[in-house]
């Protein structure tokens, strides 16, 4: 739930009396109950689940924190992570035998000495997120905390430019409450023959969100790329073999651990990047390399919380005929006959029907 919507429901909350609020907290409690069990509505699968968790979440006592926040995860392993403290690195083990939920890259905790080794004891609530459903659909991985940006990177020409991907992503980068930005690398591959074509691919975007062009090759957009991102949290995300580590490389100055890190690499006749890693440039810009995704799933969503997520149905939204109009099969659907006349871009159209016919 983006940060807007939950500092509003809190709100809402907090202006409750007492007796009101427990009501709601405890009515929350016992749907999500039912919903697990599988009996009520899909509540499970969607936006208003979000809701009740956020409300049951508040019926539980407030969370007691050991600390303050004292450090920053920069790299995720199976049973550690290397967390930036200050100005060093510090190695800290996940507890054993103790539940202390998921960690990602970005994260904020605290950790502290436990006899011999640094331990994680305590995981901060995170500003924005950017994860996906694990592949048995269960859980959400998270794949990056408290970002600003994502940049979702595609290559023009090798491999091939995708749209689905990006309205995937754009999904789930709004949805964790990020912001999303399209970063087209390999620009140096365009020429005469292909340029119109793939310009006719990214140009539906353009209104949508930032989109920046490069290339790690001929240097091409990379200062402004630098100059975008100073100062903020951002994490790379795309296909393998699109170039994230080669623009972490190129953003960054060749003191950055990734240069190090990907020559190391090269001299095993190895780019491929395993594990998610943060890091630092001098602009005080973080950016977070990930591995790359051959596809990008999405939780169950319904039509009615998937279609926010389309910022452009939101000027047609209100002329369907059906208040709760889900733009798929109704009559008068004014989003469809805007795409239908292309005023709506009819591939983002056909994304949005896909997504929602296979929740
Ligand atoms: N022509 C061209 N090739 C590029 C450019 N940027 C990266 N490459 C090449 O694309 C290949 C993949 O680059 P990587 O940076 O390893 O890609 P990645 O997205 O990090 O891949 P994964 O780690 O597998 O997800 C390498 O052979 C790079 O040399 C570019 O701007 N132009
Ligand atoms: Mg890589
Ligand atoms: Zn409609």
């Amino acid at each position: 739930m983006p940060k807007k919507h939950r500092k509003n429901l809190n709100e809402r909350l907090m202006s409750l009396e007492n007796e009101e609020l427990n009501k709601i907290l405890s009515h929350a409690s016992s749907i999500r109950k039912v919903s697990r069990r599988g009996v009520g509505p899909q509540a499970h699968r969607s936006l208003e689940n979000i809701a009740l968790t956020l409300l049951e979440d508040r019926k539980q006592k407030p969370k007691k924190h050991i600390g303050p926040p004292n450090g920053t995860v920069i790299w995720k392993g199976k049973d550690s992570c290397v967390v930036r403290s200050k100005n060093e690195d510090v190695v800290c083990n996940f507890p054993k035998g103790r539940s202390i939920g998921s960690i990602a890259v970005g994260d904020r905790i605290h950790y502290e000495l436990n006899v011999d080794r640094m331990e994680v004891t305590d995981v901060f609530e995170r500003e924005t997120v950017l994860s996906r459903p694990d592949p048995d659909g269960r859980k959400e991985l998270v794949i990056a905390a408290n970002i600003d940006y994502v940049l979702i990177v595609m290559a023009l020409i090798a491999p091939p430019l995708r749209q689905r991907m990006i309205d995937r992503y754009m999904v789930a980068v709004q949805r964790g409450g990020a912001k999303p930005i399209l970063c087209l690398n390999k620009t140096d591959l365009l020429d005469e023959s292909n340029r119109d074509e793939e310009m006719g691919k990214i140009a539906p975007y353009y209104h949508l969100m930032p989109v920046l062009m490069c290339s790690t090759s001929s240097n091409q957009g990379i200062d402004e790329i630098r100059e975008f991102i100073a100062g903020k949290t951002c994490v790379l995300v795309g296909k393998s073999g699109v170039g994230k580590s080669s623009l972490v490389n190129a953003i960054g100055s060749s003191q950055t651990a990734a240069t190090q890190e990907v020559s190391e690499m090269t001299n095993k006749g190895k780019h491929t990047t395993t594990a998610s890693r943060m890091y630092e440039l001098d602009n005080g810009a973080k950016i977070i390399d990930t591995p790359g995704v051959r596809a990008f799933g999405l939780p169950d969503m319904t039509p009615e919380s998937l279609q926010w997520y389309f910022p452009e149905f939101e000027e047609y939204r209100d002329e369907c005929r059906f208040r709760d109009c889900t733009h798929l099969i109704e009559p008068e659907c004014a989003v469809r006959e805007a795409a239908d006349l292309g005023e709506i871009n009819r591939h983002r159209y056909e994304t949005y029907k896909r997504i929602a016919q296979s929740s």
